[in-house]
């Protein structure tokens, strides 16, 4: 393996942007609008095309024994009663983990099971100071469920790799909409 210089990298809480920036990933309603349950809603929103999240990922090898590293940010916001929401993936190693911290803000990390069988659906409490496993073979979707932004480090492994197609396609069993003014976990009636 080749030497790779340790590096620093910070969020500017101000300016509430990652320094440097690293590989800035945005993601905007028309770039997963369909996920939304709500299509009328996409709609109304699509010309204004509102940010729903974005990642600063820092540049590191896409290899055993790194750990890349990135800080996501998920706009406050629904579309519809459904939450903004990150597009959610597996890793194309299934056996790779993750780790995420939650720095600011409140939110549900959403997972399901990528085995052969019925998928399983689990739901973390994400809030400032919350260390959450994503143990290997689990897809996981953040959900901002507060009102301010959403923010989390999320670590894993250098090789992990990212699949989306499957979740693009089918989404996840269970979304997380607001009802009566508090977050719900309902059954995705499209699931499938
Ligand atoms: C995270 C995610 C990030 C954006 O770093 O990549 O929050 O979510 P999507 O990748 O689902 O668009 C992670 O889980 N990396 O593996
Ligand atoms: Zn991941």
């Amino acid at each position: 393996m080749e030497l790779f210089s340790p590096v620093n990298s910070k969020f500017n809480f101000a300016e509430m942007k990652m320094e440097p920036e690293g590989e800035l990933i945005t993601r905007n309603l028309t770039d997963m609008d369909w996920m939304f349950k709500d299509q009328r809603a996409v709609e109304k929103l699509k010309a204004e095309d509102p940010q729903i999240y974005r990642y600063y990922n820092v540049k590191i090898p896409e290899e055993k024994g790194h750990l890349q590293h990135c800080i996501s940010v998920i706009n406050p916001g629904k579309i519809g009663e459904e939450y903004y929401m990150t597009k959610g993936h597996f890793h194309a190693r299934k056996e790779t983990a993750e780790v995420y911290y939650t720095i600011q803000g409140r939110g549900k990390l959403l997972l399901q099971s990528v085995t052969d069988k019925k998928p399983e659906v689990q739901v973390l409490e994400m809030e400032k100071g919350s260390l959450s496993y994503v143990p290997p073979c689990w897809a996981h979707r953040c959900v901002n469920t507060g009102n301010e932004e959403l923010v989390f480090a999320g670590i894993y492994p250098g090789d992990a790799g990212h699949i989306y197609g499957e979740i693009e396609e089918k989404g996840f069993a269970r979304l997380i909409v607001e009802r009566e003014g508090r977050p719900a976990i309902i059954d995705n009636l499209k699931y499938g």
